[in-house]
């Protein structure tokens, strides 16, 4: 029940013990969200009010959104491709769908192509849009297998999906052959970088997965995840910067006429929190925070492997998985549909952790 007011005191007390019922960050090694960086927090706390739904009041907020998309645009090789900040991949995934069959409206019974290891948003998004989804087989590495993903391919197929850098085992698909696919089969191809999207580009050696690639039509990315932005920030990211306008609907009242987004109202702050640390950080400052996450990948997996804990996939991100089924307590770990240990080595996660981690496991695996 609504009391009649409480003191600050009282209040802000009560709200510290719900904060501290939350678990140790440092214990996190299940979570794709990671600490944001404190540039990040310090932009968002500037801009707390601002509300990308009705840009005009916010023109140097909305500013700031368009620089992000250029930001992006250009570090997947396409600095004019539209776009939006959306509330994460789950929206991004939606729209990009959503886009995908206006484009087709003559179709009567529309189809998706999407990978057996797609997010679950794809789930919810085929039920919403009343789209059938057709899943594709991985192969041995747990990439999306192309030569099925082609097979599956129909009349009524409005859209492929392929992934870089999947949720549970980390891997990017053969986004280059499903895109010559998409291509010759002249269908909509998305991609969902959600969490490889700010890895790939900052890696030694990355594959291509952006808008090098002329078949990708679409692509999601998360600042929220490894972009170590505010939550929430994702982006959606068109290769023709006109195509979110099929969206349009009418909004007569606001200081825009017209508006192609999910949400009516948005947070600017963490649109200007994911802008902050892409500029603060740059190109080095996000390799050496993946180059970071990357290591302590590798030193998991070498390390488990040592105490005879095998690794279920060679990632191409930084999550690694295992045929393990025990882990001490205090620590937060996941578990894929198939049963493997999940660990993600996120900026949070450092080698002093990953070190904790190993000798902690070591003992019960003795
Ligand atoms: N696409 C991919 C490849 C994803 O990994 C995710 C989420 C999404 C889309 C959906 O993104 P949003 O959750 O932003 O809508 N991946 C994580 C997952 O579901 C998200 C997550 C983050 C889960 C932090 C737990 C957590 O503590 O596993």
């Amino acid at each position: 029940m609504l009391s009649d007011g409480r003191t600050e005191d009282e209040l802000f007390s009560f709200l510290q013990d719900a904060r501290r019922s939350d678990l140790d960050p440092r214990y996190i090694l299940s979570s794709m969200c990671t600490l944001p960086h404190p540039v990040a927090q310090r932009a968002h706390e500037l801009f707390l009010e601002t509300n990308l739904g009705d840009p005009g009041l916010f023109p140097g907020t909305a500013r700031l959104e368009r620089l992000l998309i250029e930001r992006i645009g250009a570090l997947f090789h396409l600095p004019s491709a539209g776009g939006y900040a959306t509330s994460g991949g789950t929206e991004s995934n939606l729209q990009a769908l959503r886009l995908a069959r206006d484009q087709r409206r003559e179709i009567r019974s529309p189809n998706v192509i999407v990978p057996e290891s797609a997010h679950f948003s794809f789930r919810k998004a085929c039920d919403i849009l009343n789209l059938e989804m057709r899943t594709v087989n991985m192969d041995s590495s747990r990439r999306m297998d192309a030569s099925d993903a082609s097979a599956k391919i129909d009349a009524s197929t409005i859209c492929i999906v392929g992934i870089a850098g999947t949720t549970e085992y980390g891997m990017v698909d053969p986004i280059r052959t499903l895109s010559q696919i998409a291509e010759e089969n002249r269908i909509f191809f998305h991609v969902d970088a959600a969490f490889g999207g700010m890895v790939i580009p900052f890696l030694e050696n990355p594959v291509p997965f952006d808008f090098s690639l002329p078949g990708v039509t679409t692509i999601a990315v998360d600042p929220h995840k490894m972009g170590l932005s505010t939550i929430p920030c994702g982006c959606l990211l068109t290769r023709d910067p006109d195509l979110l306008s099929i969206l349009n609907v009418d909004t007569p009242y606001l200081t825009v006429k017209q508006e192609f987004t999910l949400a009516g109202t948005r947070p600017g702050a963490p649109v200007a929190a994911a802008l902050a640390v892409l500029d603060y950080l740059g190109i080095s400052g996000m390799r050496s925070i993946v180059r970071g996450c990357m290591k302590n990948t590798h030193r998991l997996i070498d390390g488990m492997e040592t105490l005879g804990i095998l690794r279920a996939a060679t990632p191409d991100v930084n999550v690694a998985t295992f045929a393990c089924t025990k882990v001490p307590d205090r620590w937060k770990v996941s578990w894929t549909r198939q049963g493997h240990l999940r660990l993600v080595c996120m900026p949070h996660v450092h080698g002093e952790q990953i070190e904790e981690f190993l000798s902690d496991i070591g003992e019960i695996h003795a």
